[in-house]
């Protein structure tokens, strides 16, 4: 024990080798593989029970995020979003039968949509993609 202590001040008795492996760390691969997944829109999907809306549909953009974020609707409908943040959204479609993007759009404006084509449509706010993205399906 003593013997130890002396000469590990001396640098030896079994000292560890870490000094090297620190350095090393730094890649520039970094962070944006786990910034990917937190901001991946989750789409939801409409319930199976859920009502069939018709008409003019709203949907409300609040909070940054998307009151509903599903709906089902019968083909023919039109659906019109609504802004009550105080900053910018869109609208934009990420994959489904029918392709819409809208301008940017501050508080107290609208986006409106006639769907025309049964399916389902994944949309998202392209600003806000984590929070605002949502599903419409689009019913015969
Ligand atoms: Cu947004």
């Amino acid at each position: 024990m003593i013997a130890c202590s002396a000469l590990a001040l001396a640098g030896g008795c079994g000292s560890s080798k870490s000094s090297t492996t620190a350095s090393s760390a730094s890649t520039p691969t970094s962070t944006s593989g786990e910034l990917k997944t937190t901001t991946t829109p989750k789409y939801a999907a409409p319930a199976s029970s859920a009502a069939v809306q018709s008409g003019i549909v709203q949907v409300a953009y609040r909070n940054i995020t998307i009151a509903p974020d599903t709906r089902k609707v019968k083909v023919g409908s039109t659906v019109k979003w609504t802004n009550y943040d105080a900053v910018e959204h869109n609208v934009t479609s990420e994959s489904g039968p029918q392709h819409f993007a809208s301008a940017d759009f501050g508080e107290s404006g609208t986006y409106e949509v006639k769907l025309t084509k049964p399916g389902v449509i994944h949309y998202e706010c392209t600003i806000h993609p984590a929070s605002m993205n949502g599903t419409i399906e689009v019913v015969k």
